[in-house]
Parts: C-alpha cells; sequence; structure tokens
C-alpha cells in the first residue's frame, strides 16, 4: 500500500492507501446537500461525525459549483465558510477550503484552514500567491470551462492528455511559487461527458504515475445517475463507493465523499484484501 504525505504551515497528513475527505458544503444550492448545514453549530456538528467516521480531513464550501451554478461574491462565500472554518480549526480538525477566490482562500487560511482546494486549477495567479504565503497544501483539480456552461458539449481532442497536461503545468507553477504540497484531481464531471469521466477513471494509474497524490471526488455525481438510473443524489452511495474503491484500485490516494462512514467500511475491507495481495 501506498504512503502518502501533505506537508503544511500548520501541521502534516500522512496516510496509507486511500484516504477519506469529507464533504461540508455550506451552501443553500448544492447538489446534493445543499441547504442541510446552513447553521454553524449544525455544520460543525456533521464535519465531526464525519471525522468520528474516519475521514482524515473536511473539505468546506461555500459556493456550489454544480453544473449550471452561476456563483456567489467572495464576501458570501466568507460569511459562509470564514466561522465554520475558524470553528473546525479550534476543535483541530484538519480543513481544505474549497474554493475558486482567493479572497475566500486567504481568509480560510487565516483562519486555520491546511489546505486549498481549487476546482479552477489555479487559474488565478493570486491563488498560487496567498497558498504559498501560508505556507498551506493545495489541490489543483481540472475543469473545463467554468460551472454556468461547462456541461454544455464539452469537447477534447484527447481528454486523458489534456487533462493531465493542465494538471502537471498547474502543479509545475504552484511548486515553483513554493508550494511545498500539491495534489491533483482530475475533476469529475467538471465540463466532461460520462465517457471522459470512465476513460479519467480508467487511466488514473497513468495519472498517479507522475508521482503526485491523485484526489477523486465522484460522490453521488450525476454520472453515477447516469449509470444506475438513480435520480436523486442522495441514492446514490452505493455507486460513490464502487467507483471509488475502482479509484482506490488504481492508485487514488484520496477520495472526496458524502457518505464518510460508508465509504471507511468499505475501504477497510478493500484494502485488508488488496493489501495481502502485494
Ligand atoms: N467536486 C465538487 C466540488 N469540489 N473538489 C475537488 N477537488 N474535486 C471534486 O471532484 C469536486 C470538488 C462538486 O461536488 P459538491 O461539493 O458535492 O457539490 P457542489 O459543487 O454543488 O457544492
Amino acid at each position: 500500500m501506498s504512503s502518502f504525505e501533505l506537508a503544511t504551515a500548520r501541521g502534516t497528513l500522512r496516510w496509507q492507501g486511500t484516504a477519506v475527505m469529507g464533504i461540508l458544503n455550506v451552501t443553500p444550492d448544492s447538489f446534493s446537500d445543499g441547504g442541510s448545514h446552513r447553521d454553524e453549530a449544525e455544520a460543525v456538528a456533521h464535519a465531526l461525525r464525519m471525522m468520528n467516521q474516519g475521514a482524515l480531513l473536511i473539505d468546506v464550501g461555500g459556493e456550489s459549483t454544480r453544473p449550471g451554478s452561476t456563483g456567489v461574491t467572495a464576501a458570501e462565500e466568507i460569511r459562509r465558510t470564514g466561522p465554520v472554518v475558524r470553528r473546525l480549526s479550534e476543535l483541530g480538525v484538519p480543513v481544505s477550503i474549497d474554493t475558486m477566490k482567493p479572497e475566500v482562500a486567504a481568509d480560510a487560511l487565516e483562519g486555520g484552514a491546511w489546505i486549498v482546494n481549487d476546482v479552477s486549477g489555479l487559474r488565478d495567479p493570486d491563488m498560487i500567491r496567498v497558498t504559498a504565503g501560508a505556507g498551506a497544501g493545495v489541490i489543483v483539480m481540472h475543469m473545463l470551462g467554468e460551472p454556468r456552461t461547462m456541461q454544455e458539449a464539452p469537447g477534447y481532442a484527447d481528454v486523458f492528455a489534456e487533462v493531465r497536461a493542465e494538471l502537471l503545468e498547474a502543479a509545475a507553477r504552484a511548486r515553483a511559487a513554493g508550494v511545498a504540497s500539491v495534489m491533483i484531481d482530475p475533476g469529475i464531471g467538471f465540463g466532461k461527458t460520462l465517457d471522459h469521466n470512465l476513460e479519467l477513471l480508467r487511466r488514473l494509474p497513468e495519472l498517479t504515475a507522475d508521482g503526485l497524490p491523485v484526489l477523486v471526488g465522484a460522490s453521488r455525481k450525476g454520472m453515477l445517475g447516469k449509470i444506475t438510473g438513480a435520480g436523486a443524489a442522495a441514492d446514490r452511495d452505493a455507486a460513490s463507493v464502487a467507483v471509488h474503491l475502482y479509484a482506490a484500485g488504481r492508485g487514488a490516494a484520496m477520495v472526496r465523499v458524502h457518505d464518510v462512514a460508508g465509504h471507511v467500511q468499505a475501504l477497510k475491507v478493500w484494502q485488508a484484501l488488496a493489501g495481502g495481495e502485494e
């Protein structure tokens, strides 16, 4: 089983095999859990529940990036995420901030966050500056276009080659600016058809071969609805476990999930079996 490490100024995350990142959306409109954790106390309680269930860290997001969403201002995003990030940090919970905005990242890092999770793949140069300045780690995700329009007929000449090249380029920019810990993520569902998503997942070993830890986030996403016919996002937890076990088998260092308990249980069994094969 591979070992991974993300060193940040706040602390170092170390793990073996595939770790679980718990999703905490403090938004009114996220596609699966929008509106359920708007109250600060409830959001913190949910995060602590996920940590008790075995999450390694909590990803706090204040802006939905579901297909078609139009975004919110930095001030509104900070209003949603700032207090929750601060409370979780006081409680010793490692937090990543899921944002495309340097102002929001800066506020979260000041409030104790360890890692910036940027679904726009560091398009804004200020994001790298803010992250490097705070000694934070970064997750670079691939997205084609922007959430409002990304699912309108996404096209690539070679999806795997393009996604890989963009991720490596952004990771190199971050490293050159002094960001020590970088994780990459192919961005399942972000400007991708079902076939694009499937190819990216099948070819994960080629992405992990580049030496950077790889995160996969397919939890409850539309591709799982397409495959299974499960229309409601909340009905896709078994499908989420299936896709993430597949990713674990292809070297994913971390999976980003809503159902932490189910994933931790499934990964323990999978790792007990797979570990014995080595
Ligand atoms: N997916 C979502 C949001 N952030 N970050 C990374 N690194 N990888 C992902 O796949 C990813 C992400 C979208 O899912 P969710 O947060 O559940 O929904 P919404 O954007 O509607 O809040």
